[in-house]
């Protein structure tokens, strides 16, 4: 059996992680739309443009869940200095 670790919640954090989620949400689905484009795509040049556009993609979502996930649990997770 896990221990639940408490954390500090207050529903203006919630609401901003909702509104987050949503926005995760839809970039997951655009990231999909992207693959089903990468498997049809012909030539090399097709395929490397849709890469870079993955790629940019990816670093958003990665950012946008990094500070999803420090303002949740209120700690600076990258070492930038600054939380959320
Ligand atoms: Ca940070």
């Amino acid at each position: 059996m896990t221990k639940r670790i408490p954390t500090k919640r207050n529903p203006k954090n919630q609401l901003y992680i909702k509104t987050i989620s949503m926005g995760i949400f839809w970039d997951l689905l655009q990231q999909d739309e992207l693959d089903k484009q990468q498997a049809q795509a012909d030539s090399v040049e097709d395929r490397v443009a849709i890469l870079e556009t993955e790629l940019e993609n990816t670093r958003v979502l990665l950012r946008k869940t990094l500070e999803a996930l420090e303002t949740h649990l209120n700690k600076d997770i990258d070492g930038d200095g600054v939380t959320g």
